[in-house]
């Protein structure tokens, strides 16, 4: 509810982020859950996700959508929650995206837990940038990115995009990223996929 005092113009914020843990509350935000049976074909190990428990959350996403999708030069604000776990020895993570209009850049930042952000150009170099309380992540024009959580508790980050980025999964459904997050020795490793 906005409680505005007209006697001075002094307004209420319509939503609010708790800044320990990047939860959105108020108008305008939307949630959503990613369950393991909603990522069909992303980590390597097919035959294993498919045998694990589907309603396993693997990603919850709230995001404040103060204008339609689509509008030119708007923003949108988003929290992410990647639950801590593996497929086989693949450490949970996003499905992972290119931005509709490929001149559309985006900041992540982190809040909490210990993450790679995986970035792979047009050419398919792959490559991983460390992700902490505190890390700041200028992900450029048309790089597909796709978050993972390497460590032992949830990662949590958070995200500004232009509204009118849009979102195309499907080439990273197709043909993947070149190098996946492996765990090895109890490390994670950038390996081809
Ligand atoms: C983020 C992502 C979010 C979930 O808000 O959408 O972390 O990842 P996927 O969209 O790949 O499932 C973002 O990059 N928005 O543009
Ligand atoms: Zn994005």
């Amino acid at each position: 509810m906005v409680k505005v005092n007209w006697m001075n113009g002094i307004i209420e914020p319509k939503v609010n982020v708790e800044i320990e843990s990047g939860k959105l509350s108020g108008e305008k935000v939307i949630e959503v859950t990613k369950r393991l049976k909603d990522l069909e074909n992303i980590f390597s190990a097919e035959n294993i996700r498919k045998e694990m428990t589907q309603d396993k959350i693997v990603y919850e996403v709230q995001a404040h959508l103060p204008v339609a999708e689509g509008t030119a030069a708007g923003l949108f604000f988003g929290t992410t929650i990647i639950h801590q776990g593996k497929v086989g020895n693949e450490y949970f993570m996003t499905k992972g995206h290119l931005h509709k209009k490929s001149d559309r850049a985006e900041y992540y930042w982190g809040i909490k837990g210990e993450g790679m952000l995986l970035l792979m150009d047009r050419d398919r170099n792959t490559w991983a940038e460390k992700m902490y309380k505190g890390s700041l992540h200028y992900i450029d024009a048309d790089i597909a990115h796709r978050t993972v959580n390497i460590g032992d508790g949830k990662l949590i980050f958070g995200a500004c995009w232009l509204s009118d980025a849009g979102h195309n999964y499907d080439e990273i459904l197709m043909n993947g990223f070149s190098a996946r997050l492996i765990e090895k020795d109890g490390k994670p490793n950038l390996v081809p996929a």
